[in-house]
């Protein structure tokens, strides 16, 4: 594979021993979702249900990596990339969800020993997410995460696990996105489990940090001294007109208080911002003593994933132009608009490079010492197919380009930035829309499994290789 391109003038370089990883998640890719024992999660319920995934997509299958790891693993070697975060399918090591005697799934915890065997024997140091949105539906029978006892239960699954493969893992991340999880999937309802209920939202939102701070003390005392604990969250920067008046400005820093501070100010300083919107926030009477303590317990890392920002301005609430993401209740004459002069990548989402700059930058400075992580960052993008087998997929590319010298400057400028993993490494089931959309820098064939390297995969593979990003070539190759 050749790098797609080459440019004068100046690199800009990343630290020494930055990491270079890619990033998939357990329901996305591995598919087998009765084999070895694997129970169901919500998240199967939901794509199985008429209506709720775009052309009744599932992740039945996916990209089958359950049975093709070893030859992801010889991918991500072949691109020269240090580390892989993946992600552990609660239901397949406890397949009602909860532990006990009997109840650990000996086989899932064997799949995933093999595959940590194979990213060992090839050098590939492991990032490993234990929730990325897979709750076991028989959890979700009794009331999934806005039931208090799920933050226990995803607890008692973290220390099984943590025993079983914590002498294989240095770096894990409890929760991925539990905003996604408590928005779009408690508050919206286009994820699963598909709830739309404000009050749900908020106590989701609780038990997910809370079932963060317990994992991580279960993970802390079950695996080894000097393993990284971390969470990631998707953190969204709030854009506003420059002249925009004072109205407006407020209704900025509500809604991020409401979407960053709701996940920050608890991690980081252990108490919810007051100026969130209290349609958002945990009430009091769900927060026990000693759930702040745990909640805001140190962290090694904070795993940042960006893809987009919110552009807020003032207008009719009926006029919604996120569909995904209607504006925040409480926050009246508001909405999120897309400016349409600005590039938008092909899910429709604002390119903003900067955004992820200034996040970077505010994110040091707010926990000043805290090493970070891009745990995820990429775009839906097309792909052309060339005579010569190459798939392009120039968009992608750009994205990357544009993302990876502002994440080069914030370093630059102070962030604490220790690694990016991009998403992702392969092509896979994009939630609600199926596999209508790709985000993978790996094209996947899902007719035959057939994995090829896009031309972005070897742009990306040359800025690992290089640790510095070439500056903007004076023609990009059409
Ligand atoms: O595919 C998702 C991933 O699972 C979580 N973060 C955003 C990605 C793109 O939508």
């Amino acid at each position: 594979m050749t790098d797609a391109i080459t440019s004068s003038g100046e690199d800009l370089p990343f630290p020494a021993g930055f990491t270079w990883g890619a990033a998939t998640a357990a329901y996305q890719i591995e598919g087998a979702a009765t084999a070895g024992g694997r129970g169901p999660s919500v998240w199967d319920t939901f794509s199985h249900t008429p209506g709720k995934v775009r052309g009744g997509d599932t992740g039945d299958i996916a990209c089958d990596s359950y049975h093709r790891y070893v030859e992801d693993a010889d991918l991500i070697k072949s691109l020269g990339l240090s580390a892989y975060r993946f992600s552990i399918s609660w239901p397949r090591i406890l397949p009602s969800g909860e532990g006990g005697k009997g109840a650990v799934n000996q086989a899932g915890l064997d799949y995933y020993k093999r595959l940590l065997d194979a990213l060992a024997e090839r050098g590939i140091r492991p990032s490993v997410t234990l929730f990325h949105w897979d709750t076991p539906q028989a959890l979700q029978d009794k009331g999934g995460w806005a039931s208090r006892d799920t933050a226990l239960r995803f607890a008692e699954y973290v220390s099984v696990v943590g025993e079983a493969l914590g002498d294989r893992v240095p770096t894990w991340v409890t929760l991925n996105e539990p905003h996604v999880v408590a928005h779009n999937g408690h508050r919206i309802g286009v994820h699963a489990p598909g709830l739309t209920d404000d009050a749900v939202a908020a106590a989701v939102t609780h038990h997910l940090l809370l079932g963060h701070g317990l994992a991580a003390g279960a993970l802390r005392a079950v695996t080894p001294a000097g393993t990284e604990v971390g969470i990631t969250l998707s953190l969204t920067p709030v854009r506003l007109d420059s002249d925009a008046p004072e109205d407006l400005q407020h209704a900025a820093r509500v809604t991020d208080a409401s979407f960053n501070g709701l996940f920050l100010d608890p991690l980081l300083y252990g108490r919810y911002p007051a100026h969130a919107l209290p349609e958002v926030l945990p009430p009091a009477g769900l927060i026990r003593d000693g759930d702040l303590a745990a909640i805001s317990a140190p962290l090694d890392f904070l795993g940042v994933n960006y893809y987009r920002p919110v552009h807020l301005r003032r207008g009719d609430p009926a006029r919604l132009l996120l569909g995904e993401a209607p504006a925040l209740p409480g926050l009246d004459g508001v909405v999120q608009f897309d400016p349409a002069e600005l590039e938008h990548t092909n899910m429709g989402w604002l390119i903003d490079p900067e955004g992820l700059y200034e996040l970077l930058l505010r994110l040091s400075k707010d926990a000043p010492g805290l090493p970070l992580y891009i745990t995820e960052n990429g775009c839906g993008a097309e792909d052309y197919f060339g005579t010569d087998g190459v798939v392009n997929d120039l968009e992608r590319i750009k994205y990357l380009h544009q993302h990876l010298r502002a994440a080069a400057r914030a370093v630059n400028d102070g962030a604490n930035l220790a690694g990016y993993f991009v998403w992702s490494l392969l092509d896979n089931f994009e939630w609600a829309w199926g596999y209508q959309k790709r985000f993978g820098i790996v094209y996947v064939d899902f007719a035959t499994q057939n994995r090829t390297p896009k031309a972005s995969a070897g742009f990306y593979a040359g800025v690992a290789r290089a640790n510095a990003v070439p500056p903007l070539p004076a023609e990009w190759p059409v």
